[in-house]
């Protein structure tokens, strides 16, 4: 499963003080941290701070530091338009997230992943909000499939996130998620991804609830999820339900996490 590092995101009080204050080496070292702990992605927000101009500078300072492929967060398409631009190299690896079915964010997300031909997480949330039910959000997905597909875009670069709600909610609410994991992956054959946390919304010790989501939410196929790498707990979480999938030929992967003293129990 893909690792997107989530760490550099304004919403948290910490790092939306070191985008203000410009403090490059404690970025530098929130990058370098989360690739080493197994990011395949780092997910840049500044939703939070100056946005258009702080994912400038965030970019190139997280570049600065690794070639690791970013994740550009962000609900306003001039935001993605800058992170994109100033992306060093390979343009077409960027993750943009995210494009959904709201007019606006489609209207003005849509070119901008078509010139540059880069994976998007799509949202199935359109502009009356998140469907309350499975179904609605499997039509939701289909709806961007399509849209994507008339624009003749690699389907393989699509993940969609189906949007958790809390359990807190609806008991019935992580059934549905993968209910949507599942059925998006059956209809569409394409990737899926999550951000997991919002599930233990409002639940107390949370980061148990969204430890045992991931690895139900592996077994049913998940392909990607944005989530904190440095959390040593969610990383044996995920090395260990690799194991049990029979993704981790002669348990390779398990026995090197365990050499390097990273699993904890
Ligand atoms: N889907 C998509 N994008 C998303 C989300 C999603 N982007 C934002 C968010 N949800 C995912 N990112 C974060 C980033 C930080 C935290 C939660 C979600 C967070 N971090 C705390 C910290 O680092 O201090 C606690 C981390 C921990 O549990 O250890 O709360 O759903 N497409």
């Amino acid at each position: 499963m893909l690792i997107i590092g989530e760490k550099l995101n304004s919403a948290i009080p910490s790092v939306r003080q070191l985008i203000s204050d410009k403090d490059t080496a404690a970025v530098q070292d929130l990058a370098q941290r989360q690739v080493a702990a197994g990011a395949d992605y780092l997910d840049l927000n500044t939703a939070q701070n100056n946005e258009v101009p702080d994912m400038e500078w965030l970019v190139n300072t997280v570049q600065e530091v690794t070639d690791v492929p970013l994740c550009i967060d962000s609900t306003s398409a001039a935001a993605i338009k800058k992170g994109l631009e100033t992306v060093k190299g390979d343009k077409s690896k960027v993750l943009v997230n995210s494009i959904s079915l709201e007019k606006n964010r489609l209207e003005e997300v849509l070119p901008l992943i078509l010139e540059y031909q880069c994976p998007v997480i799509g949202l199935t949330v359109d502009d009356s909000g998140i469907p309350k039910t499975a179904e609605e959000r499997i039509r939701l997905a289909e709806q961007l499939v399509e849209i994507l597909t008339k624009e003749n875009y690699d389907l393989t670069k699509l993940y969609i996130d189906p949007l958790v709600l809390p359990v807190a909610v609806d008991h019935t609410n992580a059934k549905m998620f993968f209910q949507c994991i599942t059925a998006i992956k059956e209809k569409f054959n394409v990737k899926t991804v999550s951000g997991l946390s919002n599930i233990s919304y409002n639940m107390p010790k949370r980061k148990i609830i969204n430890r045992y989501f991931l690895s139900i939410c592996m077994a049913f196929g998940m392909d990607a999820a944005i989530l904190d790498p440095l959390d040593g707990k969610i990383i044996t979480a995920i090395t260990t339900t690799e194991l049990l999938m029979g993704k981790d030929r002669f348990g390779k992967n398990y026995l090197k996490a365990h050499r390097k003293d990273i699993l904890v129990d």
